[in-house]
């Protein structure tokens, strides 16, 4: 698809009508009054707890005129649907490199740009006008999870986008959470280095490509925005920030616009992360927020955080560059997964052709994200990553551990997300450590060795039957004994 001035525009919206008319049923609105403190994050529990991940769409979120959607991207269906791929195809597919063009972002007018249609300056901005939500029971405060920060690196001019939580302090003031190796915190620190204020530009609501675009993992600094038309099919549109040169998406729903200041930090947290625990809070830089623009009837966007919808938009980049990294490394790689339920661990299914291509391509995958991966099981191509059914009965018949499983000691954190890698004491105190990784290797012998070979019953004869063929017993009377 092509970005004209008459084709209709890709963004939240478009993206509710497809899921309105292909996935009927699943996004809920909810028209009754909703406490943004629990009431919203407490319906995408609900979902997740009875295994159905509904997005929802609040109409009356008390103590804010916006509507708010969320737990949008908590299925890989959802998720497929927005990128434009069969879901099998969708940790392939959503890596920017995968054969799709990559669209530089394409600038309109103030005119074209619905994120205009309301400007607030100065002391008309009030953050609590919006319906940000209290998500976890024992969380500091209201967070954002679904703003993507747009900044420019002072050094080569690139604008790089990532989302970073933010703490929510009070009408024009807000928290940002840079993780060590992100861009965002590296381009902040020049410009406080200099002294100087970082502008930025935030975006709420838009194409759930423009918010996985933006949590890509690039190398370099900047091209969010080229990854993000990568994924559209198609340039983002963009339109110029009120009060910095910042290109902002022209149809999000909201942008907030301000400065992260050089000499100020602010007690931030605590928050629930998607390890599901409290780690990490403390003292971060502080956000001073001086214009808000936004639809005339803007529709907020939340991600469930530390929910599945947190794991699965975190796992997905990941997937990503792994699968670049370990296949950089090793001819045969088949998949990666990064299962959603336990994001620091990784299984890689491989052709195994030397007997050191196991370890190879565990620390290749280790080395893509230190701060997160500490578990990396290798079975062989006839195992399915995504099952953690045939992982298990890899590792218990194929796995010896004094001979395939390596501890790498000290190899992640100190700090960071992961509970492990801090240690505690009586009085709360945490502080920051380093802990193990750990590869298991429940390959099979590498050829010409002859392995027992695996049992099953033949697939073509697994084919050729059908269920629907056969009578379910409902009744002593149906045994017909
Ligand atoms: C829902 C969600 C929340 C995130 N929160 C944070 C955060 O608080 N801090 C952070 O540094 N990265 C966070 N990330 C990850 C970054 O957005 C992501 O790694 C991105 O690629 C960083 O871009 P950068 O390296 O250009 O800064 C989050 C990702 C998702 C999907
Ligand atoms: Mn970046």
């Amino acid at each position: 698809m092509t970005a004209t001035a008459d084709s209709a525009p890709q963004d939240l919206r478009s993206f509710l009508t497809q899921i309105a008319e292909q996935r009927p049923g699943e996004l809920r609105r909810v028209d009754t009054p909703t406490d943004p403190r629990f009431g919203i994050t407490a319906f995408g529990a609900r979902a997740e707890k009875e295994g159905l991940d509904n997005a929802f769409l609040f109409s009356d979120v008390i103590g804010s005129e916006l509507r708010c959607v969320a737990n949008l991207l908590a299925t890989h269906e959802r998720m497929a649907l927005a990128l434009g791929v069969p879901v099998e195809e969708l940790t392939r597919s959503s890596t920017v490199e995968s054969g799709r063009r990559r669209h530089s972002p394409v600038e309109v007018s103030r005119e074209q740009a619905p994120v205009k249609e309301i400007v607030w300056r100065g002391d008309e901005v009030d953050l609590g006008r919006l319906p940000i939500p209290v998500h976890n029971e024992l969380d500091g405060g209201r967070f954002l999870t679904a703003a993507v920060m747009v900044m420019r690196d002072p050094d080569s001019g690139a604008l790089n986008a990532g989302i970073y939580r933010h703490h929510i302090y009070d009408a024009r003031h807000m928290g940002a959470m840079f993780l060590g190796s992100h861009h965002g915190g590296a381009i902040h620190r020049r410009y406080a280095k200099r002294g100087e204020p970082t502008p930025v530009s935030v975006f709420i609501g838009h194409h759930p490509a423009a918010l996985m675009g933006a949590v890509a993992r690039l190398p370099g600094i900047g091209g969010e925005y080229e990854a993000a038309g990568a994924l559209l099919g198609a340039p983002i549109e963009t339109v110029a920030s009120e009060l910095s040169d910042l290109q902002v998406p022209a149809f999000a729903e909201i942008v907030l616009e301000g400065v992260v200041l050089p000499d100020e930090t602010r007690e931030e947290g605590p928050f629930a992360e998607w390890p599901g625990h409290y780690v990490a809070d403390g003292a971060k830089p502080v956000v001073r927020i001086d214009a808000i623009t936004m639809r005339h009837d803007a529709i907020f966007q939340d991600i469930q955080a530390s929910g599945r919808e947190h794991r699965l938009m975190g796992a997905l980049p990941r997937m990503t560059s792994i699968h670049r990294n370990v296949s950089n490394t090793i001819a045969g790689l088949v998949a990666v997964n990064v299962p959603l339920h336990a994001r620091m661990s990784c299984v890689l299914s491989i052709r195994k052709e030397h007997d050191n291509d196991p370890l190879r391509a565990a620390f290749a995958a280790l080395n893509t994200e230190p701060e997160n991966l500490r578990m990396v099981t290798v079975v062989y191509e006839d195992v399915d990553a995504f099952d953690d059914r045939e992982v298990a009965w890899a590792v218990g018949t194929r796995m010896d551990a004094v001979d395939d499983l390596l501890v790498v000691p000290g190899y992640s954190g100190p700090g960071g997300l992961l509970p492990t890698n801090w240690s505690y004491d009586a009085e709360g105190g945490q502080t920051p450590r380093r802990s193990s990784a750990v590869i298991l290797d429940a390959t099979k012998p590498t050829p010409p060795v002859v392995f027992p070979p695996r049992a099953r019953v033949p697939p073509e004869a697994v084919e050729r039957v059908a269920l629907e063929d056969t009578i379910a017993v409902q009744s002593p009377a149906d045994l017909q004994l």
